[in-house]
């Protein structure tokens, strides 16, 4: 039978495409890096409300795919709460509550939020908590 020229030709095949999956992964290293080593751009070690203000109004405008300025109902991410329970959020209340949700995380208060402070209220919030 030809079962072993078939699996060399197998095999050849999955390390070509391992070859290139590994160069591919090459140019995209950041995906090992934390949330904290992404956010910090003044190389403090930690976020801070501006840095985190910006993460979240970037995320805000992908969200707003229709770009109205406004999450509605299709653009609300599961899970996040409407502060005026109407439906939308415009950025303002986005921005407000993320800077009551920086607070919250901001466990040891010194005004910026390290890994462990993200780590640990990222524990809470799967646990149901706040
Ligand atoms: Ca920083
Ligand atoms: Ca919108
Ligand atoms: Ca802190």
């Amino acid at each position: 039978m030809t079962t072993v020229a078939m699996r060399v030709a197998v095999l050849a095949a999955m390390l070509g495409s391992c070859l290139g999956a590994a160069q591919a992964q090459d140019k995209a290293p950041r995906s090992t890096s934390t949330l904290v080593e992404r956010l910090d751009r003044n190389g403090n070690g930690c976020v801070d409300l501006e840095e985190g203000r910006n993460y979240a109004s970037r995320r805000f405008h992908r969200l707003d795919k229709n770009a109205d300025g406004k999450l509605d109902a299709a653009e609300i991410p599961a899970g996040q709460r409407d502060g005026g329970d109407d439906g939308v959020i415009p950025l303002e209340e986005w921005q407000d509550a993320y800077s009551q949700r920086f607070a919250h995380l901001d466990s040891n208060g010194n005004g910026c939020m390290e890994q462990t402070e993200v780590d640990a209220g990222r524990a809470a919030h799967a646990n149901g908590g706040q």
